[in-house]
Parts: C-alpha cells; structure tokens; sequence
C-alpha cells in the first residue's frame, strides 16, 4: 500500500529566526528505522515536504528535525574541538553511507562534510 504525507513547515517567521550559520534539516526514516532522506528547511521550496511511503497509514516512520551548531556536528569524536581525531574519523568514513562520521546529515560520507569540518577546524564547542 502506498499512501503520502505532507510535513507542512507553516511556522515561517520561526523558520527564518533560525541563525544562519547552524544546521537545520529534517531526516525521514521509514517503520523500519532506516534512513529515507534529507531535506533542508531554509529552502523556500522545501517549507512543504511531500513523499511517497510503501506502508500501511499509521505506521510511517521516524521524522527527525535536527538544528545543530556546526562545530559539534563537526566534532566527531564529541571532544569539544574540531581537530585531527575528528578528520580521521571522516576519512576513515570517507565515501561511506550512514551516520558514522557524518556531519551533515544526509548519510553520505563526503565532500560536504569535509567543508563544514574545515570551516570549523579548531572551534571549540562546548
Ligand atoms: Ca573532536
Ligand atoms: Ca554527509
């Protein structure tokens, strides 16, 4: 059975008063708990997220809203500094897909994790 929700973001002006220098998103699993997908809720055309899900009504999985600094998502090891221990754990993840060593939240172990970990070499975030 296939059915479709619709996560309407309608909240607007609390949207745009999350800073623009954190992490903000949304990630969907399914009744199995395993990742479907991530969506960016700064972008306008993202405000109404719509999809398709392969189960019985009532029994959709998981939908996580994460806003998150940068420098802890970027500090891998959860030391409190961004430096080598948390760009070992990236490259060892390096092209992987899951949440170990992911910084930002789609599942894929990348490039784009490894910007966010550089634009926060060295903070400290505690
Ligand atoms: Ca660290
Ligand atoms: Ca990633």
């Amino acid at each position: 059975m296939q059915a479709s929700i619709t996560l309407a973001l309608t909240n607007v002006p609390a949207w745009q008063m999350i800073p623009p220098d954190v992490l903000a998103y949304v990630k969907r699993y399914n009744a199995a708990g395993e990742f479907q997908g991530k969506y960016e809720i700064r972008d306008p055309a993202n405000r109404i997220i719509e999809w398709t899900v392969d189960v019985a009504v009532g029994q959709f999985g998981l939908i996580e809203l994460i806003i998150q600094d940068p420098c802890i998502a970027a500090d891998l090891d959860a030391s409190g500094t961004v430096d080598l221990a948390d760009l070992a754990m990236l490259a060892k993840a390096w092209h992987n897909r899951g949440p170990e060593g992911d910084i930002d939240g789609d599942e894929n172990i990348g490039f784009a994790d490894l910007i966010i970990l550089a634009d926060n070499w060295l903070c400290e975030c505690n």
